[in-house]
């Protein structure tokens, strides 16, 4: 469900500024692609995601401790991590039939 997840802006921004990686997400047709990101363990990750849909969609995850709503048309950052190696399933909330992709840490 959505909520507020930084209390101020100015931590979120403080926040990207440490990660370790990068990797960049597309939603595209209610999808996520790649389905599969491959990222280092024990790092700190900047996930891009790139919303190319028009309509919003949340990513959110149990396993990473994450969830962002990305508006249509708009990209949004989700800072996850470190992470032990594993895999960690996550999708969308608002197109959770299609929206399905998991993050292996490594
Ligand atoms: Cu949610």
């Amino acid at each position: 469900m959505f909520r507020l997840l930084c209390a101020a802006l100015a931590m979120c921004a403080a926040a990207q500024a440490f990660a370790d990686q990068d990797v960049s997400l597309v939603i595209e047709n209610h999808r996520f692609v790649p389905a599969e990101l491959r990222v280092a363990a024990g790092q700190k990750i900047r996930i891009v995601v790139d919303n190319r849909d028009a309509t919003p969609e949340e990513f959110e995850s149990q396993k990473l401790r994450a969830e962002k709503v990305i508006p249509g048309k708009s990209k949004g950052v989700v800072m996850v991590g470190p992470l032990k190696p594993g895999q960690y399933s996550f999708y969308g909330e608002f197109n959770e039939k299609t929206a399905q992709g998991v993050l292996i840490a490594e």
